[in-house]
């Protein structure tokens, strides 16, 4: 049996349908009257999403792996429990374990709407357990549609606080990086990762990206809305129960140096990730659950 039979009763006529990619991963490949998407089981990671008559929304490098273990360059990697390199020097991948790790298929479902919802969980296993983190549950709830919805709720199932920082990595698409713009985060402090994690306050134009950027902008639940004046489109990225907004573009040099971008790709992507990081990180009560939501649309 192909691993991806393993989900033939998951599928959905004409909507939805799994199949196995050449790198050895499984997908869900959707299909609605309003949109089409692809969602990988490793890390319930979106790679695709587009309303019918749109180009992509999300942007994925030619040169991304598509490998068990590796991560995806581009889509939605979900990133848990920690963002970027672990704290205090403690062993770990890049961005936490959750975007590399298989996560189970818990429903499939069409709505009256037409649209298509996947759940998706990820619960313990010796690898995060290797890292400490052995009573949790995450869980990941898309709908696509003419909008993207996703809702990354995670549960506390030991005994005492969990911490953890967590993101929606979206890598967005766009048309040229020198001129798109990003409103929504006027006025927010945000941590520049490019100036030695200085605290900087943003002024009140929409954000222009002329350079390296990778900032965690703080305490701002704020809609973002992404200006694409070639493509003639605006992406809106709203969110609840995330605190953080990162926006990340790597520009020529650090592009240069990450073997799963191709030349040029960087002027096409941008990065608006809804998130909790730094001194957003979240503690969660023994026994409790926290959601945040992003929403992604195109007009
Ligand atoms: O969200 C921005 C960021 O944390 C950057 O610092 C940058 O390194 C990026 O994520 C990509 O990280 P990755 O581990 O996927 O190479």
């Amino acid at each position: 049996m192909s691993p991806a039979a393993r989900f033939d009763r998951f599928e959905l006529p004409n909507a939805v349908r799994f199949e196995d990619t050449p790198g050895g991963l499984t997908r869900a490949v959707i299909s609605t009257p309003s949109a089409e998407a692809q969602v990988y089981l490793q890390g319930a990671h979106v790679t695709h999403w587009a309303p019918r008559g749109q180009r992509p929304v999300l942007f994925v490098s030619s040169k991304s792996l598509f490998e068990p273990g590796k991560a995806i360059r581009g889509g939605v990697p979900i990133i848990f429990p920690w963002f970027g390199p672990r704290a205090d020097g403690k062993p770990g991948p890049a961005h936490g374990f959750a975007r590399t790790m298989e996560w189970e298929l818990n429903t499939v479902r069409l709505r009256p709407d037409g649209g298509v919802e996947i759940t998706l969980a990820l619960d313990p296993t010796d690898g995060t357990r290797a890292f400490g983190y052995s009573a949790f549950q995450l869980r990941l709830r898309l709908t696509v549609g003419s909008e993207l919805q996703m809702e990354l709720e995670v549960r506390n199932d030991g005994s005492a606080p969990l911490v953890f920082e967590e993101a929606l990595h979206t890598y967005l698409a766009i048309a040229d990086i020198h001129q798109a713009r990003v409103s929504g985060l006027e006025g927010t402090v945000y941590i520049d990762k490019t100036g030695g994690f200085q605290r900087k306050t943003l002024n009140d134009a929409p954000l222009q990206i002329g350079k390296e950027t990778d900032q965690v902008h703080l305490n701002t639940s704020a809609a973002c809305v992404v200006h694409d004046p070639v493509w003639n489109r605006r992406i809106t990225v709203e969110k609840s129960g995330s605190e953080s907004t990162v926006i990340w573009n790597p520009w020529i040099d650090k592009a240069k140096a990450m073997s799963d971008m191709a030349p040029g790709e960087w002027q096409q992507m941008i990065c608006v990730e809804s998130a909790n990081a730094a001194d957003n990180a979240v503690s969660l009560a023994p026994g409790g659950t926290h959601k945040m939501t992003a929403t992604i649309r195109v007009e």
